[in-house]
């Protein structure tokens, strides 16, 4: 009987030996071959983030799951050296709710709206770095997107519409993220698909054909006045209404990001910097798909894409 201990003992020091050396040998190539990824999970529930405090800085991929029974997004907004996250949620958090309420039930034109927000925005808000983030994600659908995350405080935040018409980072959907300044050591994505914005086009180029695709979103410039480009893939069947779901995209519409999608949607990036490239995978399917961004898809920056 002790025998047979000790030899199971042995056997399981063998076997933890292997398995460390093993581990070690794994984490060595994954941080030094050519597209290793360090990712994390983040929960879209109706109405909260379920998400790690503390992330490490540099190449971060994230397994976005919308748990939810309504569709949601993540918006990454770096906060400005200076500032917190109380103050985010004060001072821009909710102007944009005053503003939305005022289109909402006031019917103020879209350029009030924008008047509104310019008088009652900080001035540090048009320095607030929005990093990347999803797309509009269907209820039950999973989104990869991969971002350089810099240093520093962000809020990860959703603000899509309730069916009454509430803005989901009110109702719970806004929550602190620290990305610490240890340095992961994962690379960059390999693409196949590349997906360049600009004023005002959006040009989709690559593998467009059936498979698990990866899809690289480069923004080159953004229009002067605005919140810039982003990208949300929404798939269309025979009876999708494309110009109500390019008006369905815009924030400042009354019906506009409100629950339930039109259509269902399957990935995306948010708004990233000028300059800021970001991924983010795709299973692409036969059929059509429309490639459209929220604030300036109705000014064109849209594609739609057939894959055979
Ligand atoms: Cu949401």
């Amino acid at each position: 009987m002790m025998k047979k201990t000790l030899t199971l003992l042995a056997v399981s020091a063998l076997l933890t030996g292997l398995l460390f050396e093993q581990s070690i040998a794994q984490s060595h190539a994954s941080s030094h071959e050519y597209g290793s990824e360090h990712s994390i999970t983040i929960l879209a529930e109706d109405y909260a983030f379920q998400a790690p405090d503390n992330i490490p800085s540099g190449w971060t991929t994230i397994q976005y799951e919308n748990q939810g029974n309504e569709p949601h997004f993540l918006v990454l907004a770096k906060i400005p050296d200076g500032h917190t996250f109380d103050e985010y949620a004060t001072n821009i958090v909710s102007p944009f709710n005053d503003v939305w309420y005022a289109l909402r039930d006031d019917g103020i034109s879209q350029g009030e709206a924008m008047e509104r927000l310019g008088a009652t925005l900080p001035g540090w808000f048009w320095t607030v770095d929005f990093m990347g983030g999803t797309g509009v994600i269907s209820p039950g659908h999973t989104s990869d997107v991969t971002m350089n995350l810099e240093p520093g405080t962000y809020v990860l935040e959703c603000y899509v519409k309730t069916e009454d018409g509430e803005m989901h980072n009110m109702e719970g959907m806004l929550r602190e993220l620290t990305v610490t300044e240890a340095p992961t050591e994962a690379t960059a994505p390999e693409a196949d698909i590349h997906i360049t914005l600009s004023n005002f086009e959006m040009d989709v180029q690559g593998s467009l054909s059936p498979g698990s695709r990866t899809v690289s979103v480069h923004v080159k410039e953004n229009p002067e006045v605005g919140f810039g480009h982003n990208v949300h893939v929404a798939r269309l069947d025979s009876n999708t209404d494309v110009d109500e779901l390019v008006k369905w995209m815009n924030f400042f519409d009354v019906e506009g990001l409100k629950t339930p999608n039109p259509s269902t949607f399957v990935g995306g990036m948010h708004l990233l910097p000028v300059g800021h490239t970001g991924y983010f995978t795709l299973d692409l399917e036969p059929g059509h798909y429309l490639f459209v961004s929220e604030y300036t898809g109705h000014m064109g920056v849209m594609q739609e894409v057939t894959v055979e």
